[in-house]
């Protein structure tokens, strides 16, 4: 490699031009909103004037993400933990969304959902031994970090290939429909998802059969490092439902008043009406993942032109003025909070660690030949280093 290759400039990146917040004409964009950027009601969505306790839980649940997302990133900082996805920004997104579904409803995931498995009742605790990769937890502690699911919540955590799952979402929705039951669906991707062949076999799918699914595009900005403006040359992301007759919106994604709504809706509908594909047009405020550097795609001034549209003061904004938070509630919440999670922490790094050769249970109820060499052959090898 010559010098000018290895000097710093080289690996400066290209970050895109900066790309002002779509949220600035969520209005003219038609993007639906309940609450404008300070908490009010001002949007052309009527409020949904949720009861008091669900609105503290969806609160609370958020400021919960928030603060699992500061921890989390400085347990993988410092080594205890191997790897981080952030969801910095997009907590309402997903946790209004998750309260929209009934709790029998299935949920498929992606990976920044924290907010889905607390608001169907996972403890920080089974998070925690998730990210620690323990064995007691659900999934048995052999996925990534952020990888959540729980089959007990009807909680079906993503496959790893972008989108690959969308399918399989909609096809469990069919089934439930030819059974006759009254379970409905939501599948969660970004907007890198639509992109792949599955995101359009699903919603080809989708629009003949008319499942009971609502599908919840998570459109933060960007995939990795391509912005919106590389992923599609489509005006928006919802609009790709009308080629296959799936009804399609765009919702402001930190408004989680608004989420709420157009979920709720699209959710009750299903049965009668089939999918729609929401569009929740909300911004990725951290890094990919804790492999990443932004700066090397995105101006640091991007990031924080949306600080404005933040989901959670907005929504304390809202709270406050109904008279339904104060300061000193969220004082004392953050700091109990603090205290659950260092327990949290504590006792799910002092689990057991699963093991290596764990990785070849439950694949088959009978394992292979191949497997079973495949585990002998590791097996030999980590005694081979001891
Ligand atoms: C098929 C496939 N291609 C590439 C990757 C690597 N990869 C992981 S996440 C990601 C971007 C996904 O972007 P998006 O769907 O917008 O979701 P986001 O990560 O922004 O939430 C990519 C390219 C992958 N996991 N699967």
């Amino acid at each position: 490699m010559s010098s000018k290759d290895t000097s710093p400039a080289a690996f400066a990146g290209n970050p895109r031009p900066i790309v002002r917040p779509v949220l600035d004409r969520a209005r003219e964009l038609g993007i639906r909103q309940v609450l404008d950027a300070d908490g009010a009601l001002a949007g052309d969505l009527p409020d949904p004037d949720l009861p008091r306790e669900t609105l503290l839980k969806m609160y609370r649940t958020m400021l919960t993400v928030s603060a699992i997302d500061a921890r989390g990133w400085k347990l993988q900082r410092s080594g205890r933990i191997d790897f981080w996805i952030p969801s910095r920004g997009q907590e309402g997104s997903h946790t209004a969304s998750t309260m929209a579904m009934e709790p029998s409803d299935w949920i498929f995931m992606a990976s920044r959902e924290p907010g889905t498995m607390l608001a169907r009742g996972a403890t920080l605790l089974q998070l925690f031994a998730q990210f620690f990769g323990r064995a007691e937890e659900p999934l048995k502690g052999r996925r990534l970090p952020l990888l959540l699911g729980d089959r007990s919540l009807n909680i079906v955590p993503c496959m790893t290939i972008v989108g690959s799952y969308i399918p399989h979402a909609a096809g469990a929705a069919w089934a439930a429909k030819i059974k006759g039951d009254d379970t409905r669906f939501i599948v969660y991707f970004g907007d890198g998802a639509t992109s792949r062949g599955e995101f359009h076999s699903a919603m080809n799918f989708a629009g003949i059969h008319k499942p009971p699914i609502v599908f919840l595009c998570q459109n933060n900005g960007w995939a990795v490092s391509t912005p919106n403006d590389r992923q599609t040359a489509s005006a928006t992301f919802a609009e790709k439902g009308d080629a296959y007759g799936v009804r399609n919106l765009r919702v402001d994604g930190n408004d989680p008043l608004a989420v709420y709504s157009v979920t709720r809706k699209a959710r009750d509908e299903a049965r009668e009406l089939g999918p729609t594909l929401i569009e929740t047009v909300t911004y990725r405020l951290g890094p990919h993942t804790s492999s990443d550097n932004p700066d090397l795609y995105r101006r640091s001034e991007e990031a924080e032109a949306w600080r404005r549209w933040d989901p959670i003061p907005r929504f304390r904004k809202y709270l406050e003025r109904r008279g339904i938070w104060t300061a000193q509630e969220e004082q004392q919440f953050l700091a109990a909070l603090e205290l659950q999670l260092d327990q949290a922490v504590h006792a799910a790094e002092a689990m057991r660690q699963t093991a290596p050769a764990e990785m070849f249970d439950d694949v088959f109820a009978q394992p292979t030949r191949l497997l079973q060499e495949q585990r002998a052959q590791m097996l030999a090898d980590l005694a081979g280093e001891a």
